[in-house]
């Protein structure tokens, strides 16, 4: 890990991979900016599931396992538990702890499901061999797909449809390509909690990494890059400084920056076309007035 954020840190290009945002203050961070005006996809995304879900539960039909991808405090996955009524909900992230105790107070309120905690890395290739044969629903909400390069997110449905052996399929949300200001504002909140979230990175990598950022010296810096229909996230350096860490240094002259997110946006045919080109069969979407999230479920 330590050589991998030193590695993107000396790179021409200075990159921190965003899964670095996501220490305990980071999760705290990202969980005040789903409640921001400014940040429509998740209230969005849950419009889109109050409004059709019991149209998505007839479309998925019967469900067995519920693999719910990137779960975090489960709450989700487990809204989903009345309409699918699956017999065992799989909580899969990269921390277990955060799960199993999330986990707890769910099997409590929903005995007859079995529930498992599962440590998973969505960047390397997912198996479940105790589960073959089995119809398995995967759900990967609030467009976390869209923090993947397009390439990844291929490989991730892939690796998906692969798993699924012709059955079940993916419940997931996207975020849409709309207006740059609504994107532009929702990554540049009037609070400045995103700014906050993408700075305290830095901290975290001052006590993985031991690296002597110093936040006054760096700024949050948000853009739509039309082009590649993303938004990109930035670190940038106020002023010429020199970064040091247990064994090395990086000079940073004043603009420089350090990527450290992106976050992609679809059209809807450029999503569909996604999941169908990944070996889905069948894709239906669910999307809100203003078009400005989806959701869709691919039936492998
Ligand atoms: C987690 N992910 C979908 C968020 C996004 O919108 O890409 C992370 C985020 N970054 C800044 N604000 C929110």
């Amino acid at each position: 890990m330590i050589d991998e954020i030193i590695a993107g840190l000396l790179q021409e290009q200075p990159s921190i991979s965003p899964k670095f945002f996501y220490d305990e203050i980071g999760s705290h961070l990202f969980e005040a900016i789903t409640f921001l005006e400014e940040y429509y996809p998740t209230r969005t995304e849950k419009q889109i599931m109050m409004q059709y879900g019991e149209a998505m539960a007839l479309v998925i039909g019967k469900c067995d396992v519920l693999l719910d991808l990137g779960a975090g405090n489960c709450e989700k996955g487990s809204a989903l538990f009345n309409s699918l009524m699956p017999k065992e909900y799989r909580a899969l992230d990269i921390s277990k702890e955060f799960l199993e105790q999330a986990i707890a107070s769910l099997q409590k309120e929903f005995p007859q499901i079995q529930m498992q905690a599962q440590t998973c890395d969505l960047q390397e290739e997912m198996v479940f061999p105790d589960l073959v044969g089995r119809k398995k629903i995967f759900f990967y909400p609030g467009s976390s797909i869209g923090n993947f390069d397009p390439d990844a997110a291929l490989g991730l449905f892939k690796n998906i449809v692969k798993v699924c052996e012709g059955n079940g399929g993916l419940l997931i949300g996207v975020d849409l390509v709309k207006e740059h200001k609504v994107l532009s504002r929702a990554y540049n909140d009037a609070l400045g909690i995103t700014e906050a979230f993408n700075k305290n990175i830095l901290l975290h990598l001052n006590r993985l990494v031991k690296t002597d950022f110093d936040l006054e010296h760096w700024e949050h810096y948000a853009i739509f890059n039309e082009q590649l229909a993303r938004i990109e996230m930035h670190l940038r350096s106020t002023q010429s400084q020199v970064v040091s860490w247990p064994g090395g240094q990086k000079h940073f002259d004043g603009g420089a920056l350090i990527h450290t997110e992106n976050s992609y946006k679809y059209t809807q045919e450029k999503f569909e076309s996604l999941l169908v080109g990944a070996g889905f069969k069948n894709v239906c979407s669910w999307t809100d007035p203003n078009r400005y999230f989806l959701v869709a479920y691919a039936s492998a």
